[in-house]
């Protein structure tokens, strides 16, 4: 089978493009990685290089060793992965060390994958781990209100879940456990990857401070909506506070406890204080 015929393929580049129409991925914003199947890679073996050079991750992941990942490539842009796939995506293979990456697929015109790499593989390592192989995408996006929001809220993970929870109803049930917060880093290398998948330990979605959003699930569809939910409730909380000092009315604790009852989610209490 054609790679660029796969299902998996197909959704990736489907996503890529839902990022770029909602505005979230600048010039060369964002990124986009997806851990791919044993029964997909069967698929599309023949098609695979595993003699190109092995280069080095930046840091260690040994949780992924032999894995196969579909990443975005670095400095490409989202606007044009729907255009041209094979010029702006790639698939790399880990080492069996976790250490060294070999590009097996795309990237025809040559570059190297996502600078985020670090931090990509590291989440991946953690949400592997800690949801027994469920949760396969990783999804780095630029989301505007997310990030205006981080230049007037402490950055606590418990403010930041108190505030997205209130601004809409079904967001203690789309992320039941919470968001994390990031200070400002310098993006693209091992610190910062430490720092997030430190969070991905405790929750699907970490905010990196004046610069993005980091989003992680079982697949596609349930990634993008976990993002876009965040995001939507960034934007609610954003008009709310530029229209109003302090809010007349909100979603109390005991609302969300009785919504956590009714939707069967557990709301940690340290977020209902
Ligand atoms: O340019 O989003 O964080 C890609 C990025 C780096
Ligand atoms: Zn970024």
């Amino acid at each position: 089978m054609e790679v660029l015929e796969t299902k998996f393929v197909k959704d990736f580049i489907k996503m890529c493009n839902d990022g770029w129409e909602q505005g979230w991925h600048e010039r060369n914003g964002g990124n986009l990685s997806y851990r791919i199947k044993e029964s997909e890679i069967a698929q599309i073996s023949g098609k695979l290089n595993l003699d190109s050079e092995w280069k080095d991750i930046g840091t260690s992941v040994p949780g992924l060793k032999g894995e196969y990942f579909l990443v975005t490539g670095s400095g490409k842009y989202f606007r044009n992965v729907i255009l041209d796939p094979e010029d702006s995506i790639c698939i790399v293979r880990v080492d069996d060390k976790g250490e060294k990456y070999q590009i097996c697929w795309g990237l025809v015109n040559g570059g190297r994958p996502t600078s985020e790499l670090p931090s990509h593989l590291m989440n991946h390592e953690v949400k592997k781990r800690v949801t027994n192989g469920k949760h396969r995408v990783i999804y780095h996006a630029h989301c505007t209100n997310l990030i205006a929001l981080t230049f007037v809220l402490p950055l606590e993970d418990k403010v930041f879940t108190k505030e997205l929870w209130e601004s809409a109803t079904e967001c203690p049930v789309v992320f039941p456990d919470g968001v994390g917060v990031v200070d400002w880093m310098v993006p693209g290398g091992r610190d910062i990857a430490v720092a997030t998948s430190k969070l991905m330990e405790k929750y699907d979605v970490a905010i990196w401070a004046h610069h993005g959003v980091f989003g992680s699930g079982e697949d596609f569809d349930l990634t993008f909506g976990l993002v876009h939910t965040v995001e939507k409730a960034a934007e609610i909380l954003v008009k709310v506070r530029s229209m109003a000092n302090s809010k007349l009315q909100t979603i109390t604790s005991d609302d969300f406890r009785k919504l956590a009852k009714d939707f069967g989610v557990t709301l940690p209490e340290e977020f209902l204080q």
